[in-house]
């Protein structure tokens, strides 16, 4: 039942509550405790939502999106639960450095957040299976080894199958789901689980008598083009059935970024003595991970806390901080020659980060000392 292009092996990789583990990482006395990521909306000193939160948090009620205030109330009765500020900067890094290396396992490599990637892994597996599954351990030894953070993997004949594999366990899960096994992986599940559907779709479908993606799989077409159009409809039947033609598109979502509070809000403030330290850790972020960039760009918090930013693409990729500190300089003074508005905050970001070099480099890794995971 499978199309002639589930010939091929899918890896999605996901790392564990990321930014609350990156920050267990750079703080192991956080681990054991309920630990929450804020991001504060800066109105009142508790505003704001939780980015993400622990496992132990999360096993007592708190998850992401819910109010700061709401989380707090459910971990009232734990005097050592953690709130922290988010700190993004911090976790691109982790996440660049993370991605280059998932990047060296990879024919392609699709990038589809800041701790998920899809790579396809036929040909280096010769879509074998058994290899595949060495492919996936190592990889997250690997991102052990060097990051300490634990991740999860989902491998499978295709991207839909793969993702659905990856959120089947978490955390540190590592679970292959090979092209004869798909229909028994996924019938049983409900439809909600099925990449794609929400609660609206969910509810259409069960209206329809449709609970399991099995009941999908199995529906008549032409009810379901009624019921969500000619397109989708069969679609939806499609992706029921495991079958997700799409490539594993080359794209890589890097970027780099430091923003820091001027010490007064102002209408233009002295480049180099601010911008200089900003460059100098952007360089030594993208030299320690063999990265260059080739767009920098500027970012504008103004004091009514709008986010205000421009872009330029270079003509060679540069880790270099004084191209860095020439290019944002620039930018920053058009965009005050042309914008009447005062600044709060300012930042750098790198982006279209080319990370050919490091894949060479990593490439020859052979030794891993084995850690239990
Ligand atoms: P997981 O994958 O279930 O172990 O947990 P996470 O935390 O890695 O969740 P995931 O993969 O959905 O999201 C990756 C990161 O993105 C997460 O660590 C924090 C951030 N994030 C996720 N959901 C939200 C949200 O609703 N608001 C904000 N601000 N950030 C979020
Ligand atoms: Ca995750
Ligand atoms: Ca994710």
């Amino acid at each position: 039942m499978l199309a002639p292009e589930d010939k091929r092996i899918i890896l999605a990789v996901d790392l564990d509550y990321f930014y609350a583990q990156a920050e267990e990482v750079r703080n192991p006395e956080l681990k054991g405790k309920p630990l929450v990521v804020c991001v504060y909306s800066g109105r009142t000193e508790t505003s704001g939502a939780v980015s993400t939160a622990n496992y132990l948090a999360r096993s007592l009620g708190v998850k992401s999106g819910i109010p700061i205030a709401s989380a707090q109330k459910i971990l009232a009765n734990r005097p050592d639960a953690v709130f922290i500020p988010m700190d993004s900067d911090y976790y691109d890094s982790v996440s660049v450095r993370i991605m280059s290396m998932i990047n060296s396992y990879s024919e392609a490599f699709e990038q589809v957040s800041i701790d998920e990637a899809f790579i396809d892994i036929t040909e280096r597996t010769k879509g074998k299976y058994a290899q595949a599954t060495k492919e996936g351990m190592s990889l997250k030894k690997e991102i052990y080894v060097q990051e300490r953070l634990t991740s999860s993997v989902g491998i499978g004949p295709n991207k839909l199958v793969a993702k659905m594999a990856v959120d089947f366990e978490k955390p540190n899960g590592l679970t292959v789901v090979e092209p004869s096994k798909v229909q028994e992986f996924l019938f049983p599940m409900q439809v909600r689980k099925l990449f794609g559907v929400g609660p609206k779709m969910e509810k259409g479908l069960k209206e329809l008598g449709i609970n399991s993606i099995g009941d999908l799989a199995h529906a008549s077409e032409s009810v379901l083009a009624n019921q969500f159009g000619k397109n989708l409809g069969p679609e939806l039947k499609r992706l029921a059935q495991g079958i997700d033609a799409s490539p594993v598109k080359e794209r890589k979502i890097e970027q780099l970024s430091r923003i820091i509070t001027l010490k007064h809000d102002a209408e233009t403030f002295d480049f180099k003595s601010e911008l200089e330290p900003l460059c100098v850790d952007i360089s030594k972020r993208l030299k320690s991970n063999a990265l260059k960039c080739k767009a920098v760009g500027i970012i504008v918090i103004t004091t009514q806390l709008k986010t205000r930013s421009r872009n330029k693409t270079l003509w060679d990729a540069t880790d270099d901080s004084k191209v860095l500190l020439e290019k944002s300089s620039e930018e920053f003074q058009e965009f005050f020659d042309s914008e009447k508005e005062k600044a709060r905050r300012i930042g750098i970001r790198v982006s279209s980060l080319d990370v050919g070099a490091r894949k060479k480099e990593s490439e020859e890794f052979t030794t891993l000392t084995d850690f239990g995971i």
